[in-house]
């Protein structure tokens, strides 16, 4: 009996054991934290050769910094730069993920990333609110270069703020050796001002919903790439850029004067194309590029949608360095681009027409389509707002108290400190460019709803107060 019971455990340790073995690399060994790097720098290539757990630590930073020279603009950043942070990890690994969201922000934010196999890329458990972590973990199956960003509501906005990155996940075996890699990745911008307008220059949803960029940048700002900051590589050297595109909206026509990609990895991920010019790089994603340098000069990272890049900034440069030819650089090539030939197309809309409601109850019905539309995505469907970041509109006293002043507040954006049922709220709500209409019948249902004081807001009040002469920036208190 005894010898038996041996046996049985001699056998299930050895079965154990040989599975083990036959799994190899798959087998989960130790933990690390990911180096992280901002653009345009790259972690190191993975040499192990077996999977572990990987801790990542990301941070969330608002802050303005210039998107052009004396352009500023308020950036919304993954670690602090744009593009966010580059995660190097490798097929199999177990990724512990760490969002942080600074205590000085004043947005809460999340992070989507296309590398996740779960729900939402995991946006959901990293709801974060400013001075909170959040901590998901998930298993990168698929080996590919990989976007991520932003999916807190309004999401296009986070994007188009900055909030976008790169994720590589190695394949198992690594990827061809190279001499230099680089981190570009595109991104458009939308400006309140046009192109090259010096100053702050806000965010200007009208734009970004008619896909009219003022901006289109490598790496978050015009000459992020340029001048000192040139990407460099010696004759005879291969280089291999990871490329991505944050958008929110453009697709990319990437391209490179004066080489030709010997290999493309297509959108990232394991196809790969040779003796390619132009590669297309989808809103969203990703493609790798390697090229050997033969000569020296100056090459040239453009999209090849040529405007955006003569006329809205998306140019970068690579310096080769050859042995016999150091003064091949030609200061004229940065000289003329920092020249806006023109600035970006300006629209002049008026709002879109909406059938006048009649009654009182049509009033309602469309007002209350308007607010799911266009108040509920930081407002909430039932108007209780999130925690530290988005006021409520339900049984809100200071909506209730003064009529006049929450149709201020919809007509022309409100920031600042407001005093919201005895909790303070510090942060920005945009101007949204709603028709008189339309600002009637959404406070004429947000008044109507969750037992506020049922006040009906006519168009006529919102023209007369649209007419008193406006604050240049939105209300301030
Ligand atoms: C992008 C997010 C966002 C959207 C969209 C938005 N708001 Fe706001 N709203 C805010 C923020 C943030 C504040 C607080 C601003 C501050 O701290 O100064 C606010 C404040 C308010 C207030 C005053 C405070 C309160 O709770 O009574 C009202 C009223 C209001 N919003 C109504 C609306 C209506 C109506 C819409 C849709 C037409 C809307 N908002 C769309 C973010 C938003
Ligand atoms: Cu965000």
């Amino acid at each position: 009996m005894k010898m038996r019971v041996w046996n049985f455990l001699v056998f299930a340790v050895l079965s154990i054991t040989v599975s083990a073995c036959m799994n190899g690399a798959d087998t989960m060994k130790g933990e690390e934290n990911a180096q992280l790097t901002s653009p345009p720098n790259v972690p190191p290539p993975i040499k192990r050769s077996h999977s572990t757990k990987v801790k990542v630590q990301l941070e969330v930073v608002e802050k303005t910094t210039p998107i052009s020279d004396g352009v500023d603009y308020t950036f919304w950043t993954f670690g602090g730069s744009v593009p966010g942070s580059f995660i190097r990890v490798r097929e199999g690994d177990l990724v512990e993920f760490n969002l942080s969201n600074h205590p000085n922000n004043k947005m809460p934010h999340n992070i989507d990333l296309h590398a996740v196999t779960g729900p939402g890329g995991g946006a959901a458990s990293s709801m974060t609110a400013p001075g909170h972590t959040s901590t998901f973990s998930f298993k990168v199956i698929n080996p590919g270069l990989y976007v991520y960003h932003c999916a807190t509501a309004p999401v296009g906005m986070h994007i188009a703020n900055g909030m976008y990155g790169l994720i590589l996940v190695e394949p198992k075996g690594g990827l061809p050796k190279v001499d230099r890699e680089y981190y570009v990745m595109q991104g458009d911008f939308y400006t309140k001002g046009p192109y090259g307008q010096r100053g702050h220059q806000p965010f200007e949803m009208e734009k970004a919903l008619k896909e009219q960029p003022d901006y289109v940048v490598f790496n978050g700002s015009v000459g992020a790439l340029t001048g000192d900051k040139a990407l460099t590589a010696k004759v005879g050297e291969s280089v291999r850029l990871y490329v991505g595109n944050g958008g929110p909206n453009l697709i990319s026509s990437f391209h490179v004067i004066g080489e030709i990609f010997d290999k493309v990895f297509i959108e990232g991920g394991d196809q790969i194309n040779r003796n390619v010019q132009t590669t297309l790089i989808p809103a969203g994603g990703s493609a790798i590029v390697d090229f050997k340098v033969e000569v020296p000069g100056t090459l040239v990272i453009v999209d090849h949608s040529i405007f955006r890049t003569f006329n809205k900034g998306s140019l970068g440069l690579i310096k080769i360095e050859g042995a016999e030819d150091k003064a091949v650089y030609s200061g004229k090539i940065s000289d003329s681009v920092y020249l806006p030939e023109g600035g970006a197309v300006q629209s002049v809309g008026e709002a879109v027409k909406v059938p006048m409601a009649r009654t009182k109850q049509e009033q309602m019905t469309f007002g209350k389509q308007k607010y799911e539309a266009v108040c509920a995505a930081c407002h909430q469907l039932n108007g209780e707002g999130i925690p530290n970041a988005f006021p409520p509109l339900a049984k809100s006293d200071y909506l209730n108290a003064d009529k006049k002043r929450a149709i201020g507040t919809v007509l022309r954006g409100l920031q600042g400190v407001v005093t919201v049922n005895g909790k303070q709220f510090n942060s920005v709500m945009p101007k949204l460019d709603l028709s008189d209409e339309e600002i009637a019948n959404v406070l004429t249902y947000v008044y109507g709803s969750w037992s506020n004081a049922g006040h009906q807001v006519s168009a006529q009040e919102v023209k007369a107060l649209r007419a008193e002469k406006a604050p240049e920036k939105p209300q301030e208190h």
